[in-house]
């Protein structure tokens, strides 16, 4: 389940070199291109689906525990205070980019303000 025109689909599947953060069968982690704090993170699937109410059961089980992985070691790596979890589906929501992913967005004590930071 691949879109050979799909950015997304070309890095998670390794065609594209990133600043991969985790990966295993299903996913890749990447840093975002335009973070909105040190090490703002991507999961992408592997397989495309173009947002949340295209992806399967599978994958959307396993993503929020990778995504709390993720924010763990932010934690623990990072030194980051807590995280938000951002999942945006339509450009109306802010999605930029037409291949599921999820943002995990690590935050710092006196860090970037969130209501000055917007999905995209
Ligand atoms: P969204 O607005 O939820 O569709 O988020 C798309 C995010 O993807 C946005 O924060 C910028 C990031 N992004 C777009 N293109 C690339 C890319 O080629 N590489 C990486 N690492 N991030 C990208």
């Amino acid at each position: 389940m691949r879109d050979d025109n799909c950015i997304f689909c070309k890095i998670a599947n390794g065609e594209i070199p990133s600043a991969t953060v985790y990966e295993d069968d299903d996913f890749r982690a990447i840093l975002d291109l335009g973070p909105a704090s040190k090490g703002h993170t991507l999961i992408l699937p592997k397989n495309h689906y173009k947002d949340l109410c295209e992806a399967d059961e599978t994958v959307m089980a396993k993503i929020l525990p990778l995504a709390a992985k993720l924010g763990k070691s932010m934690k623990s790596q990072l030194g980051a205070s807590g995280f938000n979890v951002v999942q945006n589906n339509g450009t109306s929501a802010g999605q930029t980019v037409f291949h599921l992913h999820v943002h995990v967005i690590p935050r710092y004590e006196g860090g970037p303000d969130m209501v000055n930071w917007a999905p995209g």
